[in-house]
């Protein structure tokens, strides 16, 4: 109320993945009030972000500040060249608040950890009111999550999943039973994709006149960084995002459970959503995303199996790693529980590798800013598991990579799922598998010049010696969970000797990585 008739205006901080008409703190706005949003050097450079990802985060922001202003709200926008921009969200929240002689600034809660704490010394630095708000956009927030996780040291995502369908009614039966008798059907799920099968093309937007701006200021400032600029074809605004959320629901979410796991060598994409870049800036909600989904189960168009599916990796995942990240920072960020250091090998970069597996991804990633989670978690993941690679850095790049990326879902999937560095407390067991998942699950092996049915050869997949020795390594660790005994007792009953040329053999392989030469 005191906003309409105060003449001291509001400063309303919106970030680059604020951009939701429904943010908080853009609440109770009043005439006098000012947004300010700026594009700025420290968020596009903490890591070297993927091209694509700035161009994406600027091009929508810009649309954003647009619609705002269509709304009649005064925006404050500042974009990367304004020859006065100090290049930080610190520097333009001061610079703003000299500006419009703001008394008080209101802010939705930062998603990261690093920008949160620089937002909690802003009162005392400035001398006026800092309202910091519950981001509403999350389904659980970080209070409810602090609450389910009470003072346990590990939490299973699978009961948290289960309060969240309960808590929200998605895909629950008026007795308060789930849809189908179930909470999963992972069962149903998760097959490999047969050849004669051809996922549908999907949507691309060409760029407007805004994004081509932004295109040629991010050519122009972000070229070095690892990453392909051109073609872009992601939305920008929200209505894109919507037609690319009704697009994947219609031709893709019946097929989404069942090809969810598989790997198609130069298809990135197959039937998965590509809504995350979306959703982590806010141009869709997580509940209307569900909401959309749980209807077309509803309605017949999707089998429950995929609908579920899908529904548990938003209501579930998403919001159980959020939990997770705001449960634990800051030092959960530290963790190395499997004290993995090996520097991060060059064809991460590159994509410089025989493997053909690791090629195609890290192609794609460069490519696209994207790849699907199964390519994530197993196949760049599971070799930097296996090979132990330093975990802050396999982080870096994991951030640096990927349009969606973003510290609170990104840490713990990388730090959590993909590498076990918290020693179990998100995941029950290592996701650490031999090549012979790979090949399972995709075609990659076909093209490769290594085998995946070999162990020892100078030609044989090196995933399979790297998954032996990365078992004998933690034996000790694994030997009590019950998730890895079967795994633990077959190394134990291999012979001294083929124990022994197992491990001479995933020793070459991290010297031929060492090199350049595998
Ligand atoms: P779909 O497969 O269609 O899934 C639908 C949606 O579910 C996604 O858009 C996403 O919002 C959500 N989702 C699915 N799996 C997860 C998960 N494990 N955690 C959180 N949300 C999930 N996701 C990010 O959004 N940002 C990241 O920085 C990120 N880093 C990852 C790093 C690693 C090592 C791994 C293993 C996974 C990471 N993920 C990350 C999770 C997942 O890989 C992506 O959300 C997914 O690939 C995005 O593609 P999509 O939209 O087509 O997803
Ligand atoms: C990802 C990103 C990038 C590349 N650039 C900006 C920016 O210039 N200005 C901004 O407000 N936000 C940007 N973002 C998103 C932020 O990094 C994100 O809002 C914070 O990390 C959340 O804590
Ligand atoms: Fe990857 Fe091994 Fe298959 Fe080659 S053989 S594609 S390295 S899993």
């Amino acid at each position: 109320m005191i906003n309409a008739v105060s003449p001291s205006p509001i400063l309303r901080v919106i970030l680059g993945d604020q951009l939701s008409h429904s943010i908080p703190s853009l609440h109770t706005m009043g005439p006098h009030d000012y947004i300010v949003m700026a594009e700025v050097m420290a968020e596009a450079t903490y890591v070297p972000h993927h091209p694509k990802k700035i161009a994406f985060v600027f091009s929508a922001m810009r649309h954003f500040a647009h619609e705002l202003q269509q709304k009649g709200y005064q925006v404050r926008y500042i974009t990367l060249d304004d020859p006065n921009n100090t290049g930080s969200i610190q520097g333009e929240v001061a610079r703003a608040i000299a500006a419009t002689h703001a008394t008080q600034i209101m802010i939705t809660e930062p998603s990261e950890y690093r920008l949160w704490h620089d937002v909690m010394q802003w009162e005392s630095l400035w001398g006026i009111p800092v309202i910091c708000l519950p981001d509403t956009r999350f389904m659980a927030s970080r209070a409810d999550f602090a609450k389910w996780a009470g003072d346990k040291t590990s939490l299973r995502m699978a009961y948290f999943y289960r309060e969240m369908r309960k808590k929200t009614g998605l895909l629950m039966a008026p007795d308060g039973k789930p849809l189908g008798g179930q909470w999963d059907f992972d069962a149903q799920n998760r097959e490999p994709m047969p050849p004669h099968i051809h996922p549908p093309q999907r949507m691309a937007f060409p760029p407007d006149t805004t994004t081509q701006a932004v295109l040629e200021l991010v050519r122009d400032r972000f070229s070095h960084h690892f990453g392909s600029l051109d073609p872009f074809e992601l939305g920008v605004t929200r209505d894109q995002a919507l037609m690319c959320l009704h697009d994947f629901i219609t031709h893709c979410l019946p097929y989404f459970g069942t090809y969810q796991d598989a790997m198609r060598l130069g298809n990135p994409y197959l039937y998965h959503s590509l809504i995350s870049s979306y959703l982590n800036v806010g141009l869709l909600t997580p509940l209307e995303v569900c909401q959309l989904a749980e209807q077309a189960v509803l309605n017949g168009h999707v089998p429950l199996s995929s609908g579920e599916g899908f529904i548990r990796q938003i209501l579930g995942w998403r919001e159980y790693v959020r939990g997770v990240y705001w449960t634990w920072m800051p030092s959960y960020g530290q963790l190395n529980a499997l004290q993995a250091t090996e520097p991060l090998p060059s064809f991460y970069w590159t994509g410089d590798t025989h493997m053909a597996c690791m090629k195609d991804v890290i192609q794609q990633t460069r490519d696209y800013a994207y790849s699907h989670h199964i390519q994530r978690l197993m196949v760049t993941g599971n070799f930097a598991l296996l090979a132990g690679l330093d975990v802050g850095a396999v982080q870096d790049w994991y951030l640096a990579s990927y349009s969606d990326a973003y510290e609170w879902v990104e840490m713990p999937n990388t730090l959590g799922m993909a590498l076990f560095a918290d020693g179990g407390k998100m995941a029950s067991k290592p996701y650490a598998a031999s090549g012979k998942y790979i090949q399972k699950m995709g075609d990659f092996c076909k093209g490769c010049r290594y085998r995946p049915s070999e162990l020892l050869g100078t030609d044989a997949c090196p995933f399979n010696a790297l998954y032996w020795a990365f078992i004998s390594r933690h034996r000790d660790r694994f030997k009590g969970n019950q998730r890895m005994v079967y795994m633990v007792a077959t190394w134990d009953r291999f012979s001294a000797d083929k124990q022994q040329a197992i491990l001479c053999r995933a020793d070459e392989w991290v010297q031929a990585m060492r090199i350049g030469a595998l």
